[in-house]
C-alpha cells in the first residue's frame, strides 16, 4: 500500500496523503498514516529532519520542557522510547536534531520523505475531491488528504530597519542560523530582541565576543532553568516509570507530569505563598507556573504576586541596580508573554563587555554600515543578529499558497483572524488538517504531547472516512462559528489578550489582533476531541464524493 501510484495522465505522482514538513509533526503523521496503510509523501523544504531543530541552530538552543518529556512517548514506540537517553536536563537543540535522526532512522521515514521541496501552492479541486501541490522546483502531485506539519515558528520575522543591505558586516536571523556556525570570538557582537531566543543565545555569545550590545524593547519574567547533567539513576528511573508519567502528561493542561494543585494565590499568607514560590523557583523552569497556583492567568491580583516575587529574583541576580532595573518587567504581568528560561542570561550583565541597550526609549533607527543607529547615537558592530522572532502560528500556513473551495486562499479566509473547528480544521478546505494550527493548545503545552493528540486525532478521522463510505471530512460552518465563540469566551477569561505578544500577533504588522493558541488546556481539549470522535464527528461534514 505504500508504493506511490502514478496518475493516469502526465507524471504527477498521486497519494492517498501529502504531509507538508518532517519536524516532530511530521514524522509522527506519517508513521500513522503508513499504519492506516496509506501512500504517504511528506514534503519538506529544509535538507533533513527535524523541522525547527534543523533551522535553529544559534549557539544555546535548547528545549525548555525537559528533554524526558520532550520526545516521542511510547505511543510511537517503546523500544525507541527505551533506547534513546538525554545527557541534559533541557537539551541542546544538537541532542534534540539527532534524537529526530535516529527516530527517522528506526521507522525508515527517510524514503517517504523528499528533501529541500518546498511547497509554494496547494489547491483543492472539488471536481477531482484532490489537492494538487506545487513545489519550487515546479514539480506538481497530488492527494486525497492534506495535512500541514510546517511548526508554530517557522517563518522568521526581522523588522524592516532601514538600512539592513547597507551593514558592512555579518548579519543572521537566529531562526535561519547557519549550519556550519558563526564564529563570534573576538567580535563586537549586536543582539537584537530578549525573547526566549536571545536568553538562550546572550550567555553564550558573551563567552565569545569581545563586546556585546543586547537591545532590549521589553524586559520578559525569565525563569531560572537550572540546566544541568542528567544522572544515570534519574534517567533510569524516568524510563522505569513512564507509562504512568507519559499517561499523567497527557491528563494535564500543559502536557507535562508535574503536580498541579488546584489553588489560587490569594487563598494564602504571604510567608505561604512565598514559601511555595520559593519551592518551585528552587525546582527550576516552568514548576514555577505550573506548581504554584492555578489562577495566575486568571487573576491579576494574583498573578501580582508572582510577578514581584520574579521582579526581586532579576534584582538579586544583576549586580549592577540600573541595569537591573531596566531588565525588570514593569508593563505587563507574569506569563502574558511567553516566559524564556534562563541559564546565566541574567549573570551575563554582569560581565565587563555585555552591555544593555534600552531600545524601548531610545528605538532603532536604522541600521547603518557599521552598526545600528539609535536616537543615543552609533553602536558599531561586526556582527548583528536578530532575535526578532517568527510570524507564528499563521505565517507558515499562509507561505504554502493554500486554496481551498472556489478558489478561496486560507489567507483571505483568515483575514479578520483564523477560524477554525478546533484548531485542526476549517470549512471551505475538505480534507485538509493542520497539526498544531490556530486555535489549538500548541504552542501553550509541551508540543510533543500535543502533537501527538493532534495527529491522533486527525488518522483515527481518516482511517473513519475511510471505513464509512465516505471520502471527504469538511468543519460545518456552525461548528467552526461555535469553536470560534468558544475560544474568544475562554481567551477573553485570561489575561493573555491585554499584553502586546506574538501569542496576540502583535509582532507582525497589519496581523489580526486575536489569541492565536487555545487556552482551555490540552486535557480539556483532548476531552473535546475524543468526544467529538465518540459521537461521529458530528462539527464535520463526511460525504462521499464519487459513488463507489
Ligand atoms: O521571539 P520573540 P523568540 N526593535 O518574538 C524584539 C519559542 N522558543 O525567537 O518584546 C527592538 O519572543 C521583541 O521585543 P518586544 C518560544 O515559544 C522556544 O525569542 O516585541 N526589538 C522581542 O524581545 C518563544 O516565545 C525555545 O518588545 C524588537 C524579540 O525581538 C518563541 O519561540 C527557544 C523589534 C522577539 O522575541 C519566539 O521566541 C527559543 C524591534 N523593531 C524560542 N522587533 C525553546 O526553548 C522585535 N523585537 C524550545
Amino acid at each position: 500500500m505504500r508504493a506511490v501510484r502514478q496518475a493516469g495522465s502526465g507524471h504527477r505522482p498521486e497519494f492517498d496523503a501529502i504531509v507538508v514538513g518532517a519536524g516532530f509533526s511530521g514524522l509522527y503523521m506519517l508513521h500513522l498514516l503508513r499504519k492506516l496503510g496509506l501512500s504517504v509523501k511528506v514534503y519538506e523544504q529544509g535538507g533533513g529532519v527535524g523541522g525547527t531543530w534543523y533551522w535553529n541552530r544559534y549557539p544555546g538552543a535548547r528545549c525548555d520542557c525537559e528533554s524526558v518529556y520532550y520526545m516521542f512517548s511510547d505511543h510511537l514506540s517503546k523500544e525507541i522510547l527505551g533506547e534513546w537517553t538525554w545527557t541534559e536536563r533541557y537539551a541542546s537543540q544538537p541532542e534534540i536534531l539527532r534524537y529526530l535522526e535516529f527516530v527517522a532512522d528506526k521507522m525508515g521515514s527517510r524514503p517517504d520523505i523528499q528533501f529541500n521541496a518546498r511547497v509554494t501552492a496547494a489547491c483543492y479541486d472539488a471536481t477531482r475531491n484532490r489537492w494538487d501541490i506545487s513545489l519550487e522546483d515546479g514539480a506538481t502531485s497530488s492527494s486525497r488528504f492534506l495535512i500541514t506539519a510546517v511548526g508554530c515558528l517557522s517563518t522568521t520575522s526581522t523588522p524592516a530597519f532601514p538600512g539592513i543591505d547597507t551593514f558592512a558586516g555579518e548579519c543572521y536571523h537566529t531562526g535561519a542560523w547557519p549550519h556550519e556556525g558563526v564564529d563570534l570570538s573576538g567580535k563586537r557582537v549586536a543582539v537584537i530582541g530578549t525573547g526566549s531566543t536571545a536568553v538562550q543565545l546572550v550567555p553564550e555569545a558573551a563567552r565569545d565576543a569581545s563586546d556585546l550590545w543586547v537591545f532590549q524593547r521589553t524586559p520578559n519574567y525569565d525563569l531560572a532553568g537550572r540546566n544541568g547533567p542528567l544522572s544515570p539513576e534519574y534517567t533510569t528511573r524516568v524510563k522505569a516509570d513512564y507509562p504512568a508519567l507519559w499517561e499523567k502528561a497527557r491528563q494535564t493542561d500543559f502536557g507535562l507530569p508535574y503536580e498541579v494543585a488546584k489553588r489560587s494565590a490569594l487563598s494564602f499568607p504571604p510567608e505561604d505563598r512565598q514559601r511555595i514560590y520559593e519551592a518551585a523557583w528552587a525546582k527550576g523552569g516552568f514548576h514555577m507556573f505550573l506548581e504554584t497556583f492555578t489562577d495566575l492567568l486568571l487573576d491579576k491580583q494574583s498573578n501580582d504576586t508572582a510577578s514581584r516575587f520574579l521582579r526581586d529574583k532579576i534584582r538579586e541576580k544583576v549586580q549592577d541596580p540600573a541595569v537591573a532595573e531596566l531588565l525588570t518587567p514593569k508593563d505587563h504581568p507574569f506569563l502574558t508573554k511567553r516566559p524564556p528560561l534562563e541559564n546565566g542570561y541574567y549573570e551575563a550583565f554582569n560581565r565587563d563587555n555585555v552591555s544593555l541597550v534600552d531600545a524601548r526609549r531610545s528605538p532603532i533607527e536604522k541600521i547603518t554600515p557599521r552598526g545600528i543607529r539609535t536616537s543615543d547615537g552609533e553602536y558599531q558592530a561586526d556582527v548583528i543578529i536578530f532575535a526578532t522572532g517568527f510570524d507564528a502560528m499563521t505565517g507558515s500556513l499562509f507561505r504554502m499558497g493554500i486554496t481551498g473551495r472556489n478558489g478561496q486562499s486560507l489567507q483571505a479566509k483568515w483575514a479578520g483572524g483564523p477560524q477554525t473547528y478546533l484548531g485542526m480544521t476549517t470549512s471551505g478546505f475538505p480534507n485538509m488538517f493542520v497539526i498544531c494550527g490556530p486555535q489549538s493548545p500548541s504552542v501553550l503545552s509541551n508540543m510533543p504531547v500535543t502533537i501527538e493528540q493532534n495527529a491522533e486525532w486527525i488518522a483515527e478521522l481518516i482511517r473513519y472516512v475511510r471505513e464509512h463510505d465516505a471520502d471527504t471530512a469538511e468543519a460545518t460552518e456552525d461548528a467552526e462559528r461555535d469553536w470560534v465563540a468558544h475560544h474568544n469566551e475562554i481567551a477573553a477569561a485570561t489575561l493573555l489578550p491585554g499584553t502586546d505578544s506574538w501569542w496576540v500577533g502583535a509582532n507582525i504588522a497589519g496581523k489580526p489582533r486575536t489569541l492565536y493558541p487555545y487556552t482551555g488546556g490540552l486535557s480539556t481539549f483532548r476531552g473535546i476531541c475524543n468526544q467529538a470522535a465518540e459521537h461521529g464527528y458530528p462539527g464535520l461534514a463526511l460525504t462521499r464524493h464519487t459513488p463507489h
